[in-house]
């Protein structure tokens, strides 16, 4: 049996993007549960899948692992050869540092610039708090790149888990039109170059569409 995946809207569901990105590193095929958010059933079906009733959800032969941090650990752990985290046991750490970071905070850019692939303007106004978040993702950034980032464009070199977890913040910087210094606007670029990230990109602007 393939993994199944349950996910959200793709143009609004960045915790479920992550775990997208996460499962893609895998290289492993699997199976996408797409359930719409927001719809007067949509708590039922969610509950159907986890106790939480949040997405996503990874169904595996022994039951579901929920909450993106938890899957994106689960599939690490089952695809060792993949090398979700980087090598290197500092590196990791940081990896998980940041990771853990963007799972527990920048609250202010989550509340005032919410995902949504599909929009393509600024806010009128950046409030203090949202720039004080997009100052310090810029720097985190800028310092995993620096430390461990020679062998590629992304945070550690190549593609890990620490930019499934950022990639949705890359995503509203560029949607919210956001001014960045030149190597936060390169690891946007890097970030729409990521096939993965193209593929659910072109299925959010379509989903939009209808
Ligand atoms: N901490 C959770 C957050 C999950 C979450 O908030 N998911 C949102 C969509 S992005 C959701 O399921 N919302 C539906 C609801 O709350 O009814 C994770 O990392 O997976």
């Amino acid at each position: 049996m393939p993994l199944k995946l349950v996910i959200g809207d793709k143009n609004y569901s960045s915790w479920s993007l992550r775990a997208a990105l996460a499962m893609d590193l895998t290289g492993s095929p699997y199976e996408e549960i797409k359930v719409r958010l927001y719809q007067p059933d949509s708590r039922s079906q969610l509950l159907s899948h986890a106790p939480t009733g949040k997405v996503p959800v990874l169904l595996t032969e022994e039951g579901p692992v929920w909450d993106s941090l938890a899957i994106a650990e689960y599939l690490a752990e089952r695809f060792p050869e993949a090398h979700l985290w980087p090598r290197g046991q500092y590196a990791r750490a940081l990896a998980r540092s940041v990771c853990a970071e963007m799972h527990s905070g920048f609250m202010a850019l989550r509340s005032h610039m919410s995902m949504d692939l599909a929009r393509d303007q600024a806010l009128a106004e950046i409030p203090a708090e949202v720039q004080a978040d997009i100052d310090r993702v810029c720097r985190l950034w800028a310092d995993c790149r620096q430390r461990f980032g020679q062998d590629g464009a992304f945070l550690f070199g190549h593609a890990s888990i620490a930019d499934a977890f950022f990639a949705p913040v890359a995503a509203r910087l560029r949607s919210y039109r956001v001014a960045l210094p030149e190597a936060a606007a390169a690891y946007v670029d890097t970030i729409y170059q990521w096939p993965a990230f193209g593929r659910w990109y072109q299925a959010a602007l379509e989903e939009v569409q209808g």
